[in-house]
């Protein structure tokens, strides 16, 4: 008993010493955690549904429903107030357009609607600002 104590009181850091120490090292690990956060955040969001090969910076999916309607959810940086995307919808078989409907669906989110005319392979191709991006859709 009295050498445990003797040995406690010999050793260098004592209780309050190393409480500082274990505090200080939680606050600057919470520092650079915080610190990384917007570093993360900047990271670009990841490859669409379709097939774009480029990183882009905006994020697109298309669906296409038993009758031909198709419909494209695009969802653009917020930011770009009043600029929305642009999108075409292609059949290179037979170098066809069909009309698309852009609807704005909330800050940064839109809806593009076309009806197909016919099955086969269709292209969906999406630009907002400088980048673009084509979803192949097979009706
Ligand atoms: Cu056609």
């Amino acid at each position: 008993m009295k050498l445990r104590r003797d040995g406690y009181r010999r050793s260098r850091h004592s209780f309050s010493t190393v409480a500082i120490w274990t505090a200080g090292a939680v606050f600057v690990g919470l520092i650079l955690m915080l610190a990384s956060i917007p570093w993360i955040a900047q990271v670009p969001p990841g490859a669409n549904a379709g097939g774009a090969a480029d990183v882009i910076s905006f994020e697109a999916s298309a669906i296409v429903g038993a009758s031909g309607a198709l419909t494209v959810f695009i969802a653009v940086p917020t930011g770009h107030s009043g600029l929305g995307p642009d999108v075409d919808v292609f059949m290179p078989a037979h170098r066809m357009s069909v009309p698309v409907e852009i609807l704005s669906a909330g800050p940064g989110a839109y809806q593009a609607r076309a009806i197909l005319p016919m099955p086969g392979a269709w292209e969906v191709r999406i630009r907002f600002a400088d980048e673009s991006s084509l979803i192949e859709v097979q009706w």
